[in-house]
Parts: structure tokens; sequence; C-alpha cells
């Protein structure tokens, strides 16, 4: 069975949208990344870059087992594997890596570095503050502007750009980034919140963030210090 190694992050709850989607069967199995546990020796063999998520396939290409990091890599793997969410050579098969790559490298980053200076450490830069809160608001209306013409983010199929969009998106609220303004954001968040993989993604939502929280509570100063690369872990060029 498929096994993703994860937590409650948008970065990985785009991979169980996807699995539930693709209603492939999965195991979930939780990286206790407050308490550092993705710099062990064990999940550096999986992922080198010491991040959430990763994936291995014990079917992989050629039948044998494929181990995956990088949740955009992740997502054009399981597209691939199945034929799902992710035409073939075509326009659109293109117009859709460009708006997954939006979010890989853009809504993902910066959102990240918005929630740090907001709501970790607020009180240190309100350079910083202000400089990504922008970035991260201008990533929102590009979002909508998008929206605003096309059903989907890829066009006119929903596909694997809108399943990794999706978790930011719907965090907005908590990220104290929300507006009325942003109609049709709001129209696609609404469709791709009936669907029933959707569905199925809030239930293992609560599950993966209340093991996450447990886990989290009992993270020491050091670990934090880790986590942010400060302290006695931070680098100097
Ligand atoms: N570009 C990576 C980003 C992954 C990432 O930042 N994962 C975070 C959770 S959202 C993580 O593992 N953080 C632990 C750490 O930074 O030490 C991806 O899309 O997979």
């Amino acid at each position: 069975m498929i096994e993703l190694y994860g937590m409650g992050s948008p970065n990985v709850l785009k991979i169980v949208l996807m699995l539930e989607e693709l209603e492939l069967p999965y195991r979930f199995k939780h990286v206790h990344v407050w308490r550092g546990e993705q710099f062990s020796e064990a999940f550096q063999m999986l992922n080198p870059n010491s991040k959430v998520p990763v994936l291995i396939d014990p079917d992989g290409p050629g039948g044998e087992p494929y181990s995956v990091f990088e949740s955009g890599a992740i997502l054009i793997y399981l597209a691939e594997k199945t034929g799902k969410l992710l035409p073939a050579q075509s326009t659109e098969r293109y117009d859709i890596l460009q708006w997954l790559m939006i979010q890989l490298t853009g809504i993902g980053p910066m959102f990240g570095q918005h929630v740090h200076f907001s709501k970790f450490e607020p009180d240190v830069s309100d350079y910083a503050r202000s400089r990504y809160t922008s970035e991260a608001i201008r990533l929102i209306e590009l979002v909508e502007a998008r929206l605003s013409t096309k059903a989907y983010l890829g066009g006119a199929q929903y596909s694997i750009a809108d399943v990794a969009t999706y978790p930011w998106m719907a965090i907005l609220e908590f990220l104290g980034l929300a507006s009325e303004r942003y109609t049709h954001l709001a129209r696609w968040l609404g469709e791709i919140a009936q669907r029933p993989a959707a569905q199925r993604l809030v239930e293992m939502t609560k599950q993966i963030q209340a093991e996450g929280a447990a886990s989290r509570a009992q993270a020491t100063p050091d670990d934090y210090d880790r986590i942010f690369g400060r302290g006695r872990y931070a680098r100097k060029p």
C-alpha cells in the first residue's frame, strides 16, 4: 500500500486530496516535524532535504518500490501513474504545469513567510511582515483574476494545479487574508469543497492535525530553534 509521510500542513494535505481524488488506498505516517524527526538519518534517507511530504509507492515504475519527495513531483508522479488530473501533451497540460509552479514557487513559500512573520514572530520585523503579507495578497489577486476567466486554474478541467492550490486557499481566514472581494475564488473553493474527495480531506485533516498538535505540545525551545534555523542552529555565510 502507498505510504504518505507528513503532518497537517497544506503541502501535505494537497497529497491527501490527490490520493482521495484518485481513490488510491494509502497509509498515513505522521512525521513529528516540531520535534525534529525530519532531521533524523532514517528520514533523510527518504528526503535529503528534510521536508514532508514523502510518498512511497510499493508498485513504482517497472513494478519496483519507488520513493518521491517534493509535493509537486509527487502530484505529477501520481497523475502520470494513473493517467488522471494532468492530460498528456497538449497546451492544457502546460497551462496546468504553469499554475502548479505558481503554487510551488510562489503561494507555498510566500504564504509560509507570511505565517512566520505574522503569527510566529509578529514583532521581529515590520518590514518582513509587510513584505510577505503584500506578496501573499498579490498572489491571491493573481488567482482571483485567473479564476475570473477560467473555471479552474489550468483551464476548463479540474487538475493537479487546483489540487495543489486548494489547501492553501481554503485557509485564508486562518491566515488573516480572507476578503469578500475574492468572488471568483469563493466560487472555485465552493465547487471543490463539494467534491467527495475534498469532504474526505476534511476528516483526514482533523485526525492529522490532532496528532500534530499533541506532538507539537512536546516540542522544546531547542526544537523550535532547530526548525527555524536560529540560536545554535543559525548558519553563517
Ligand atoms: N517545496 C516543498 C516544501 C515542503 C515543506 O516546506 N514542508 C514543511 C511542512 S509544510 C516541512 O517539512 N517543514 C519542516 C522543516 O522545515 O524542518 C514541497 O512542496 O514539498
